[in-house]
């Protein structure tokens, strides 16, 4: 680098020192970020065939019921999870009406099992689906919706394999019959499929349907802390996960460049320039997994390094930073190491800006989302001064 950059900030920092200093001040960042933002659980309940694993693979990115773990939880019940994807559902296995009674007491246990000490285990809201073919409405799943809303659980309606959208007769029903249990009604195809005539020829195309419908209200019913997390878990097939992850990923922006601006604040034996790095690092890796890469902390290090055209950890952090000073015009200055609070957030949040923006594009494009090439974009569009 320019003799700029090595007149600026401490003359001697140790490569390990200031590695040491990024990784323990990403972890703090972490665990504020994770205090304020957990897991989201929901219950998906419904008889045997109504398409809740299919549901379930549509709604969330990886084909989680297909990919995921399965954990039995009672003898009814099925946790599914997969690691990097921060939501867990919990399969009621058949609603059959033979042994309701055993399922309803199942859920309602495990529900309220679930509200001790950790808060990441709760059940947010609850997907009870009624398959529109099955064409009634069974006791038992009036009286399971019932329960739940009596436990303070938000219970929505999910109408599965729909067939007409306007003027559904079987909407109008179930409207009825849960007016006043439930939170809302949700008409949905979980699958595309093909529409043929008498001699089976095909005649028409039904696409996947509802699923932004569901993912938006869901989203409204879940509490604020657990929304970052449905963002991450929803798949991009959908034009309303994009949406939510666009969101989610600026209060990820939000939330590192208030810790950049707070930069000069607190005392550190190095230059600004390695206090602003771990904020870089946390923020493009959360923005990264709102957008459902699987990026880790080791990863993303050298990568960012990488970014800036250096290699090696040594003035590291004065590099990256003082790299991107020069990539994003109008960020201001870094003038002796010291960098004003100003200009540390302006700096974070123009990278942060530029990133998810670079992803969100990417998506758009149906293309894969991989941590070099989105990086390598990013860099492209980061036009030098
Ligand atoms: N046509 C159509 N078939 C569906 C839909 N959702 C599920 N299915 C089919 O219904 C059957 C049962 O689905 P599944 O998800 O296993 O139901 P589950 O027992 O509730 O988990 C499968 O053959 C699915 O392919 C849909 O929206 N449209
Ligand atoms: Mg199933």
């Amino acid at each position: 680098m320019s003799d700029q950059d090595s007149s600026a900030g401490q003359e001697v920092e140790s490569g390990a020192a200031a590695a040491a200093f990024v990784a323990k001040e990403v972890t703090r960042l972490w665990k504020e970020w994770s205090e304020k933002n957990r897991r989201a659980n929901i219950l998906i309940a419904g008889k045997t065939g109504v398409g809740k694993s299919t549901l379930i693979n549509t709604v969330f990115r990886e084909n989680l019921a297909k990919t995921g773990n399965g954990r039995p939880v009672t003898q009814k019940i099925e946790e599914i999870s997969k690691a990097g994807v921060p939501i867990t559902i919990l399969d009621t296995k058949g609603l059959e009406l033979a042994d309701f009674e055993v399922i309803r007491n199942d859920i309602i246990s495990e529900i309220e099992a679930r509200r001790g000490e950790n808060a990441e285990t709760y059940v947010h809201v609850a997907w009870l689906c009624i398959s529109e073919g099955s064409a009634r409405i069974e006791d038992a799943e009036i009286e399971l919706a019932i329960a739940l809303k009596a436990i303070g659980i938000k219970v929505m309606i999910i109408v599965t394999k729909v067939s007409r959208f306007k003027d559904n007769s079987f909407e109008k029903v179930v409207r009825e019959q849960f007016s006043g249990i439930t939170a809302d009604v949700v008409l949905t195809r979980a699958l595309s499929e093909d529409v043929y005539d008498d001699d089976d020829r095909i005649t028409g195309h039904l696409e996947v349907r509802g699923i932004d419908q569901l993912l938006d209200l869901t989203n409204t019913y879940l509490p604020e802390s657990q929304r970052h997390a449905f963002a991450n878990a929803t798949s991009l097939k959908h034009k309303k996960a994009l949406e939510l992850k666009r969101g989610e990923a600026k209060s990820v922006i939000t939330f590192f460049s208030g810790a950049a601006a707070t930069v000069g604040a607190t005392p550190i034996p190095f230059s600004d320039a390695i206090a602003l790095v771990p904020m870089q690092i946390g923020m493009i890796i959360k923005i990264s997994q709102v957008y459902g890469m699987n990026v880790s902390r080791e990863a993303a290090l050298p990568v960012l390094a990488s970014l800036t055209g250096i290699s090696g950890t040594s003035m590291l952090g004065r590099t990256i930073v003082s790299g991107l000073l020069k990539m994003i015009p109008g960020a201001g200055s870094f003038v002796g190491g010291a960098i004003s609070a100003t200009t540390a957030a302006t700096l974070t949040s123009a990278l942060g800006n530029l990133y998810a923006s670079t992803l969100s594009e990417i998506s758009e494009r149906g293309e894969e989302l991989q941590l070099t090439s989105a990086l390598n974009a990013l860099k492209r569009k980061i036009k030098p001064q």
